[in-house]
């Protein structure tokens, strides 16, 4: 790139497109270079070249381009430039993350579903949603703001993961799942609801802050044949919680203390999946067994 930032030349073989269809991008949609210096053309800056990359990928994906050019421009003026995401993101993330801080629930809603019904929950999960979490999280921590785009992008969510179809039957709900007392984070507990659903299995979910004596009333009203409660941060996740859980009967095959909130060590008998595939390759032979 030059001391001025990249030509229109430079950005349109850079990105594999004209330079006739960079132009129309600038006049019809405003996505054009804003670097001035005087006597010479307009130079694209990086954040010019980022939105153009959003643009690029969304067209490419057959988002019609006054939209594509709509979620492009979401981080100007003064917002934060598109995000860089770790490697392993799903090309999706980024175009999420921007409908994301522009509160887009439309678009939000459409890329966690396409990517929900396209590529199941656990990839969805792992390459989509948790890296958009932790970039929304990532941007708050400066000024606190972006609470607004948490809850949001945690509804939509939400919205898609429900829409998975859950089984009835009699092999309808072997798995109890709770956040610990005190905790808030359900999204991961819904992904795994969601999971095991798209295999045929059914869970009970108590939800947000689930004290440990109505949990144990729970087993034993319900006797699932596993348990995952979850702590996504240490405030929520004491192990002494877990004695009224394993001494509730009939006693569940699989008690999992689930997420990053949970101290050490844990009571004998109970597991710590490391993820989501780890969550299901844990309940799946359990839940599937047909024995009681
Ligand atoms: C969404 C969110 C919320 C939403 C939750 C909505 C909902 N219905 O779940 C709301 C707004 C309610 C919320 C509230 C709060 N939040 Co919050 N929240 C988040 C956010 C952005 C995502 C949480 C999440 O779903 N994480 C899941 C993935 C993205 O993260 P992960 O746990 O690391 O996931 C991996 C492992 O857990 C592992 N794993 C291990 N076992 C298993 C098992 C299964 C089944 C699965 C699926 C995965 C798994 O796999 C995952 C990777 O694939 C995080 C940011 C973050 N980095 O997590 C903050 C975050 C967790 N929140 C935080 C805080 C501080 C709060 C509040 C205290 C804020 C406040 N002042 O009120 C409250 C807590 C209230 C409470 N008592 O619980 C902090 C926690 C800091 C800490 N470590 O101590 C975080 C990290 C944000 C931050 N950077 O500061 N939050």
């Amino acid at each position: 790139m030059s001391e001025y930032g990249r030509s229109v030349g430079e950005v349109a073989r850079r990105l594999g497109v004209a330079v006739t269809t960079l132009r129309t991008w600038h006049q019809r949609y405003g996505l054009g270079p804003s670097e001035h210096v005087a006597h010479r053309h307009r130079r694209y800056t990086p954040d010019d070249v980022a939105r153009l990359e959003v643009m690029c990928r969304l067209t490419t994906e057959g988002v019609p381009a006054h939209e594509a050019a709509r979620i492009a421009l979401a981080g100007l003026p003064g917002e934060p430039a598109p995000a860089r995401l770790a490697p392993v993101a799903d090309p999706s993330a980024r175009g999420l993350t921007v409908a994301a801080v522009r509160l887009d629930m439309p678009a939000m809603l459409s890329t966690i579903a396409s990517a929900v019904r396209g590529r199941g929950v656990v990839y969805a999960w792992d390459h989509l949603l948790c890296p958009v979490l932790v970039e929304v999280a990532r941007r708050q921590e400066p000024d606190h703001h972006m609470i607004e785009v948490e809850h949001l992008l945690s509804r939509c969510i939400l919205e898609v993961l429900w829409t998975v179809p859950r089984p009835f039957g009699a092999s309808a709900a072997r798995t109890l799942l709770a956040c610990a007392a005190d905790e808030q984070h359900t999204l991961p507990l819904e992904a795994l609801a969601a999971a095991l659903a798209e295999q045929g299995c059914g869970s009970r979910m108590l939800g947000a802050r689930v004290p440990p004596l109505a949990l144990a009333d729970a087993i034993r009203r319900t006797g699932p044949a596993a348990v995952f409660i979850w702590s996504q941060f240490t405030p929520t996740g004491d192990p002494a919680q877990l004695e009224p859980v394993l001494a509730a009967r009939p006693r569940p095959a699989l008690i999992a203390a689930a997420g990053p909130g949970w101290g050490d060590p844990l009571p004998p008998g109970v597991s710590r999946p490391a993820d989501l595939s780890d969550a299901l390759r844990l309940a799946l032979p359990v839940t599937t067994r047909r024995d009681h």
